[in-house]
């Protein structure tokens, strides 16, 4: 008996150690096949880069934005591969296409250079049927941007509650002026942003008042921070399979790019900011970060400087850096050989308290050459400076055409324009720069082919007056 059960002990654990080979060979197998190995990824492309589809490929954007902030997220999100389903007002659609018109009846470049590479839809968020065609496109897409006033879209239906109900997966993304708070119902635009997230305190001279800047940092600012937020939540779904909100203020993206300042406001504590031109000319620190002119917000010292043609030619000026490993460089260049070893000049501490000075010598130099001239020789010695190039000059720079940075795009209505592509450049996946649409260009294609309305069904919603101005029915379709 004993015999016998040793016997069969010994066949069934040869059985179960052949299947546990078997499971073994199974587990080893699959990771194999389909999954290299560590962390889950399918195997590297062996497509030639940029043939790979592109980054957001497959990605559909439900886009409600509007003017700038919250259009410059999702033309970037377009840039990227994603399909931008721009969603506009029957008849109106995005207020800028009618802003600042320099060509009459044709869409500004306002709206044209904010809302390139998308498809534009016309629905009226506030009639049945279009509320209908709403809810369809939430099922339908991947996230959902907006950048109305605070509580309109809440007031559309279009609840955070509502959304995720249809679709679960689905990330809304909102441009909103303040973050929770006092100020959180406010409607706010660029400048607002600027002086709300302490840029415009620290912008300009000493002796004037606040400044706001000419980069739309508040707007396209908080754009780019937006789209950040978008694809990291994308990324998060992957794991979780659940979308969630995502929020910029554009106080908070203002704020995170003058954070600099906010850090010098710390510093102010423990004395005066010696990098300041204020501190070498012996004005007395404030008890809040002062304006600082054209001083460097790093520790190198450095100015705006006149170059040849400034009497003519408001961009005649270059940036100059005394960076301190190239000080001596700069001394042989400007003329002045004994303040390399003058100890009043010697050293950058040495050097602060004149700084105004330094400049206003190193200016007599710049000012024989152009700024192009400065920038060829100072770029021989690593001295860094930057020309101040105008928009004539940028629109013309041919370095910026063949990168992409500069397109021309055709358009319809307006003829050729220029629009600025993609910033960030991926290596494999190139943008696709397109003209922006016209109002409600895409109405129909979306309502079929993204949809999947009938014929018939479309023939009723245009004569419903969801997608039409309510005095100009059917035919009034821009498309
Ligand atoms: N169908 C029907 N109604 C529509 C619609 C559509 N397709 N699209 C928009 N609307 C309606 C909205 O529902 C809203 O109606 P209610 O006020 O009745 O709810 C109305 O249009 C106006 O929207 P809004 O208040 O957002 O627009 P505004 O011009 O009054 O304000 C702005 C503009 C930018 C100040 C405001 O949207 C805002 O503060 N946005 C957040 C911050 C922001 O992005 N600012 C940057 C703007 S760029 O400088």
């Amino acid at each position: 008996m004993a015999t016998k059960k040793k016997a069969k002990t010994a066949k069934s654990r040869a059985k179960s150690s052949a299947a546990a080979k078997k499971v073994v060979k199974l587990k080893a197998k699959k990771p194999a096949a389909k999954v290299a190995p560590g962390n889950g990824m399918p195997r590297p492309s062996s497509k030639p880069w940029g043939q790979a589809g592109r980054a957001l490929q497959g990605v559909k954007i439900l886009d409600f934005t509007h003017v700038q902030s919250g259009p410059t997220c999702t033309q970037l999100l377009a840039y990227m591969g994603a399909d931008v389903i721009k969603v506009e007002r029957p008849g109106i659609g995005d207020i800028t296409r009618g802003q600042l018109r320099d060509v009459k009846g044709a869409d500004s470049l306002y709206f044209t250079m904010l809302n390139g590479s998308k498809r534009s839809i016309t629905i009226d968020s506030k009639h049945p049927k279009g509320k209908e065609i709403l809810d369809r496109l939430v099922k339908e897409c991947d996230v959902l941007v907006e950048n109305f006033a605070p509580g309109a879209l809440d007031r559309m239906g279009l609840t955070f509650e509502h959304i995720h109900k249809l679709n679960p997966r689905m990330i809304v993304a909102s441009v909103k002026g303040f973050g929770p708070g006092p100020y959180e119902d406010c409607k706010v635009y660029e400048n607002v942003a600027q002086c709300a997230g302490g840029s415009a305190s620290t912008t300009g001279f000493r002796d004037g008042p606040p400044l706001v800047t000419g980069a739309q940092i508040g707007d396209s600012g908080t754009g780019l921070h937006l789209a950040l937020g978008i694809v990291s939540a994308l990324y998060q779904r992957v794991r979780t399979g659940r979308g969630q909100k995502v929020l910029c203020a554009m106080q908070d993206g203002v704020l995170n790019l003058a954070r600099v300042k906010l850090r010098d406001q710390q510093r102010l504590a423990h004395g005066p900011l010696t990098e300041y031109s204020q501190y070498g000319e012996g004005v007395p620190f404030g008890k809040a970060t002062p304006r600082a002119g054209n001083d460097s917000g790093g520790g190198q010292p450095g100015w705006i400087l006149k170059c040849k043609g400034w009497e003519d030619d408001p961009d005649a000026y270059i940036y100059f850096i005394t960076q301190a490993p190239v000080w001596t460089a700069i001394c042989d260049l400007i003329g002045k050989p004994d303040w390399k070893t003058d100890p009043d000049y010697a050293t950058p501490p040495a050097r602060l308290p004149r700084l105004k000075q330094i400049f206003a010598t190193i200016e007599q130099w710049t000012m024989t050459r152009t700024k192009f001239e400065v920038m060829e020789i100072c770029n021989k010695h690593d001295i860094p400076v930057g020309p101040i190039l105008s928009m004539k000059e940028i629109a013309e720079e041919p370095s910026l055409r063949a990168t992409g940075t500069v397109v021309e795009v055709d358009h319809p209505t307006r003829g050729k324009y220029l629009t600025v592509g993609n910033p960030i450049k991926l290596s494999d996946s190139p943008a696709d720069v397109r003209r922006s649409p016209l109002l409600g260009e895409h109405t129909d294609e979306i309502l079929r082919k993204v949809l999947g309305y009938s014929e018939k069904e479309v023939a009723e919603i245009k004569v419903s007056g969801a997608i039409t101005a309510p005095d100009k029915p059917a035919k009034a379709e821009a498309a």
